[in-house]
């Protein structure tokens, strides 16, 4: 019997919450409203629908109900007051930068970020007279000493792609307030269900929900997470009139459905990345590996103290380096070269040459991407069929 006063667990919440009572039918399921646009029963509700005097839904660019219900669901898991889903994790960070940044503004990035958000920082955002730092945020301190009036927005990866640098999401915030920027925290590698940056200070969180989210490959999504008053803007500029990034109410349904499993598919990923990361610790054709959970990671203690476990990556550096790093990856059988990450199958890439090949080779250099890393996000296999594969490619690189 379920108690009043007793909080629900994650699963349960991940199953029931956000649902959408209102089908006619009783369906269990809820209906995909796959539509662009929604009818007005006259011109005076359109108008009024537009002035924002009437509640109810307009065109999908600006809210569906089976977007609504999966933002609602994700809303209650990551205990934010609002969501937002978008067409990709890209979508999700661009559409949070375009709503509140203006030229002469300054950012501060973490200096290990994944390539394309790498991208967009540099390539993008800086064509725009913005001015971009990075800032080694494994450090508070150095937040401290580089934060300034001009600073709008604080952005980190916890843990980072691809290095599993992990950033002290508190601590950060804290220095960051003080200045009144916002902390933005990209959390893709955690879910809701490891980590909630949120509890712990942050402003916005953002999530590629192509991977663990949607857990199964088979579509592109990004989630906004923050509080009402920041969605407003993000909602209202950021998706509706500078990204247009707006998720196809298919692939929302399709989310909804993954998240159903999410925390035992967590628990599986969690249990597969803490034996890979133990099975290559213990080998000796492996220089180094970077795991949150092993407690020979310089970062293990922090990360004990704000992940409910320590997720499904890991990254090494075989003692051959490159070369060996790649004869690893074409000597697998079971498990697959491709980027991505938070599949079933157990994916393997090489971040300098794949993911992380937007950055400069002496950029890569500086923030701790090496030419040899190799990084392997576990699967949902059986475990020893996964260490059987790493084990016979290991003895080929
Ligand atoms: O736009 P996407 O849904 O692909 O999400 C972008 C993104 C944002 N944040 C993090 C931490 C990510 O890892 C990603 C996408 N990463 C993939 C990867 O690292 O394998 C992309 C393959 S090129």
């Amino acid at each position: 019997m379920s108690s009043p006063t007793k909080p629900q667990g994650f699963a349960t919440r991940a199953i029931h919450s956000g649902r959408d009572k209102s089908d006619p039918h009783g369906s269990l399921t809820s209906p995909i409203y796959m539509t662009s646009t929604f009818e007005f029963d006259t011109a005076e509700q359109g108008g009024a629908r537009f002035a924002g005097e009437e509640g109810g839904y307009i065109y999908t660019r600006l809210g569906n109900p089976t977007l609504n219900e999966l933002e609602q669901k994700l809303a209650e898991l990551e205990g934010a007051e609002a969501c937002l889903t978008v067409a990709s994790g890209m979508g999700a960070i661009s559409s949070v930068f375009w709503s509140f940044v203006s030229p002469g503004d300054e950012i501060l990035v973490d200096e290990t970020l994944y390539g394309c958000t790498f991208a967009f920082f540099r390539h993008g955002m800086e064509r725009f007279g913005i001015t971009v730092r990075h800032v080694d945020m494994r450090d508070p301190e150095n937040l401290t000493r580089e934060i300034s009036d001009k600073t709008r927005v604080v952005y980190f990866e916890t843990p980072a792609n691809p290095n599993m640098r992990i950033v002290d999401i508190k601590a950060i915030s804290e220095i960051a307030h003080t200045k009144g920027a916002k902390v933005v925290v990209d959390s893709t590698y955690c879910t809701p269900y490891l980590q909630n940056p949120i509890a712990l200070g942050a402003d916005i969180v953002v999530h590629s929900a192509t991977k663990y989210l949607g857990g199964h490959g088979d579509l592109m999504a990004g989630v906004i997470l923050s509080s009402t008053e920041d969605m407003e803007q993000i909602r209202y500029v950021g998706l509706k009139d500078m990204t247009g990034a707006v998720l196809s109410p298919m692939n929302a349904f399709l989310i909804t459905r993954g998240l159903k499993t999410l925390e035992l598919r967590m628990e599986r990923h969690c249990d597969n990345a803490e034996k890979i990361a133990s099975f290559l610790e213990g080998n000796n054709k492996v220089e180094k590996v970077f795991f949150p959970g092993l407690p020979s990671f310089d970062q293990y203690e922090l990360a004990k103290t704000q992940m409910r476990r320590f997720g499904g990556m890991i990254a090494f550096e075989l003692n051959g380096g490159h070369d060996a790093g790649l004869k690893f990856l074409n000597s697998l059988e079971l498990c697959k070269i491709a980027v991505s990450l938070g599949d079933a199958e157990t994916l393997v890439e090489h971040p300098a040459s794949m993911t992380h090949s937007t950055y400069e080779p002496e950029e890569r250099a500086r923030f701790g991407i090496t030419e040899g890393l190799v990084r392997i996000s576990a699967g949902l296999e059986t475990a020893d069929d996964i260490l059987a594969d790493i084990n016979q490619a290991l003895n080929y690189s």
